[in-house]
């Protein structure tokens, strides 16, 4: 790939605004960065280097949205309709609903139905920016849906020009056929499952649903064991609902994030600090669900805790495709800065996924993967809600996508089309 010098911008590398060049350049060889800096300190040595100039706008590397459940079979919007005609979450449950029908639907499902419905959710991040998602099984809770769970996550990464990290969450919810044997069906998440999805390549890193409605504190560590053996690094679903104390199991296993977190306390932020796990918030779902516990944001500040931000993309909880709309939810209800919401789907997103070297942060040597943003401030990022802010996506030096311009007949034109055609 040619060498090219993108000038005309204001660039903030590190995802945190108080740290932005106005005016800027960046050099990019063989999609990686060669320098980056304010222009008119450009070396002498890219002076010669073709130039793409680009008119003033921001730039920012690519989001990362580091906490999801994108590949699902079905959806519950039927089941958001009765919720809003007054029927319970015990009710739906009993007519067989919740989380039990997307494990239904997704076993049902075929590979190519799995990967053209979260393609379809995918697409719109891709549109917004994102360049490496996480995404987790645990809608098949037996072997063979989990793994094809999998499979359409590695292929999605195949389709489409974004890092993809898949994260085996067998230990999701208790499947109908194990009622009541819950310590069974962590026996075959540990001794079955994930060693097989394992051995085929398909997981780089293992999550628990630690709660009352999910699973125990014991079972949750029998599972970071098992990772622990295979060499896996694990994450949390923690303190959504109540305070278990797995963010403080999770810190003891080194855990690359715990997510959730309303209900966390102060001993479980100090252990998470020792650890370097990162907090990972999910505004979607504390919205979604009318959650009114909040995170405990200053005490995250205070131990200085890394905060992450992710759409938490689920049928049930947070049927969300704009991560840009997570940094507008993060500054309004959890009273999260600009600064913490941006890195919060940068830098601090790509430690959530152990993947700090590789995204969430311009700098030379590193990929060019980075967003053109058609704003006037960063802060426009977190203010419009819904609305398409990424003018371009840039992937090692390439530019992968480009806002669509004037895509509307003019009304002039409509006289061409039959009336209600
Ligand atoms: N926490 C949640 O909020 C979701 N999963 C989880 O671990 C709920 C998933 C669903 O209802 O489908
Ligand atoms: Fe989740």
């Amino acid at each position: 790939m040619s060498d090219l010098v993108w000038q005309h911008l204001n660039l903030c590398a590190s995802g945190d605004p108080d740290d932005t060049i106005v005016d800027a350049a960046l050099a990019v060889r063989d999609g990686r960065i060669a320098w980056l800096g304010a222009a008119r300190e450009l070396p002498r040595e890219y002076s010669a280097w073709p130039r793409e100039a680009l008119g003033g706008a921001w730039v920012t590397p690519s989001l990362v949205d580091c906490h999801t459940h994108l590949v699902y079979g079905g959806n519950r919007a039927d089941e958001f309709a009765l919720r809003l005609a007054g029927a319970s979450y015990e009710e739906i449950a009993r007519r067989g609903g919740g989380i039990l029908s997307t494990v239904r639907a997704t076993r049902e499902a075929d590979e190519d139905a799995l990967f053209a419905s979260a393609a379809a959710r995918l697409e719109p991040l891709l549109a917004e920016g994102v360049g490496a998602i996480e995404i987790k099984s645990g809608y098949g809770l037996e072997l063979n849906a989990e793994r094809k769970m999998l499979r359409v996550a590695r292929a999605l990464a195949r389709r489409y020009p974004v890092s993809i990290y898949t994260t085996f969450l067998g230990a999701h919810a208790l499947p109908q056929e194990y009622a009541g044997r819950a310590d069974a069906y962590i026996d075959e998440v540990c001794e079955r499952m994930l060693p097989a999805l394992a051995d085929e390549g398909l997981v780089d890193a293992v999550d628990v649903f630690c709660e009352r409605i999910g699973f125990t504190l014991a079972q949750s560590e029998r599972v970071f064991e098992a990772a622990a053996r295979r060499g896996l690094p694990v994450k949390m679903h923690a303190e959504q609902l109540s305070l278990a104390g797995g963010a403080a199991l999770a810190a003891r296993y080194r855990a690359l994030s715990a997510d959730h977190l309303e209900f966390l306390d102060e001993a479980g932020v100090q252990a998470m600090k020792v650890a370097g796990t990162v907090a990972v918030l999910l505004p979607g779902a504390y919205y979604f669900i009318r959650e009114t516990q909040l995170p405990p944001i200053d005490l995250l500040r205070r131990h200085g805790v890394p905060i992450a931000l992710a759409t938490d993309s689920n049928p049930g909880t947070s049927p969300a495709t704009s991560l840009l709309a997570m940094l507008n939810l993060g500054c309004t209800l959890f009273r999260l800065t600009l600064p913490e919401v941006l890195q919060g789907v940068t830098c601090h997103a790509a430690r959530a996924l152990g993947q700090s070297e590789r995204h969430g942060r311009l700098a030379p040597g590193r990929p060019a993967d980075f967003v053109v943003w058609q704003v006037g401030s960063l802060a426009e990022l977190a203010y419009w809600i819904g609305r398409p802010l990424a003018g371009r996506v840039v992937r090692a030096g390439a530019t992968i996508y480009r806002a669509p311009t004037a895509p509307w007949l003019r009304t002039d034109e409509r006289a061409a089309f039959p009336e209600g055609a």
